[in-house]
């Protein structure tokens, strides 16, 4: 994967240091991004060994709407530990609710995303809408001398998206977003990757994934954030029917670690290897060869579903995450 290689040279050619919360300096671009289409292979860094499982098991972690690093460890991903332990500001924070807790992270924004509604009570057609919609009512009060009702539903918005690609593929408005401002301080971490846009093509039987990242940590963010968002994607394709094509990943702060430069400088030594197919398991129904629809594996899935074949890769590299 050679546009690895290009994004780490452009940061040093132009970045510039910045502080940060975690003491640690960055070299950072503002605004960079990738572009890989799908059918010529899987954007896994070559130049270091890519840890997959755990990379994997996060995803599958979001797919589930985890909140616990406990969850996440148990399907094979480590990188949610620190985060949810050894952050002083989190361990002080009043939602964090015990050991391991990470708050409404990521998944619980994409499977449960919490949505209110104020009604007038009086406005029957808006009420039954509403409850039409899935809302349920959960109070009512008095405002400025007007009857309200409150309603709420938890937004499954990835199920939203499958049904869409499924119903309506030339919907321009297949997405999904993390960025919940009701919730944000409630998390151990505000999230990196935001905003996810699914493109399907009816015509051509294809799909691609529009990726934006508000802070991307170029040493061992970006490699985890391809792998999941390309697997993300290829997930969807089987479930509905498209074959995975482009995957455009935007970065808002691309930035390295001071701490990462030798690994980073390393890789840039070695010659990248041709890229990896992935796999699914034959366990996951293909749309294309049932015609049913079976969103449910949203939840199925587990890591072992999910491997590389053909994957070359020089000898690993590793280097501290900042908290
Ligand atoms: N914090 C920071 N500073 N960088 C991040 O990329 C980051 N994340 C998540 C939350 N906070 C972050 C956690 N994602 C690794 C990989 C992904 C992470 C955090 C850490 C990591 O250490 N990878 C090593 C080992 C992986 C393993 O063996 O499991 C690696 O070599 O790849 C951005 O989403």
């Amino acid at each position: 994967m050679k546009q690895y290689l290009d994004l780490v040279q452009s940061v040093l050619d132009n970045g510039s240091w910045q502080v940060n919360r975690t003491g640690i300096r960055t070299l950072s671009l503002p605004g960079a991004s990738l572009r890989f289409d799908l059918r010529q292979g899987f954007p896994a860094v070559t130049t270091k060994k890519l840890a997959f499982k755990s990379a994997i098991g996060e995803l599958v972690g979001f797919l589930r709407a985890s909140r616990s690093a406990a969850e996440f460890r148990a399907l094979g991903c480590k990188v949610w530990d620190q985060n949810a332990n050894e952050n002083a500001q989190w361990l002080a924070n009043p939602y964090r609710e015990g050991d391991d807790d990470l708050g409404p992270v990521y998944g619980v924004q994409w499977r449960q995303w919490p949505a209110y509604k104020v009604l007038d009570a009086s406005r029957a057609a808006r009420l039954q809408d509403a409850l039409g919609r899935g809302y349920a009512r959960v109070a009512e009060f008095d405002e400025d001398g007007t009857r309200k009702v409150l309603l709420y539903k938890a937004v499954d918005q990835l199920r939203q998206c499958l049904d869409t690609i499924h119903s309506n593929p030339g919907d321009r408005r297949i997405l999904f977003h993390g960025w919940n401002w009701a919730q944000i301080e409630e998390m151990a971490l505000p999230p990196c990757h935001l905003l996810y846009q699914f493109l399907p093509n009816a015509t051509t039987r294809e799909i691609s994934l529009c990726l934006y990242i508000r802070s991307n940590d170029i040493g061992l963010g970006t490699p985890f954030n391809l792998t999941e968002g390309a697997a993300l994607l290829h997930l969807v394709g089987r479930l509905t029917g498209y074959q995975p094509r482009w995957f455009s990943y935007f970065m808002g702060d691309a930035h390295i670690y001071e701490n990462h430069l030798p690994m980073l400088r390393e890789q840039l030594t070695r010659t990248p290897f041709p890229a990896p197919q992935l796999a699914l398991s034959d366990r996951i129904p293909d749309y294309a060869v049932t015609g049913k629809y079976e969103p449910e594996w949203l939840e199925r899935v587990e890591p072992g579903d999910f491997s590389l074949v053909g994957y070359e890769h020089h000898a690993p590299l590793t280097a501290p995450m900042a908290v």
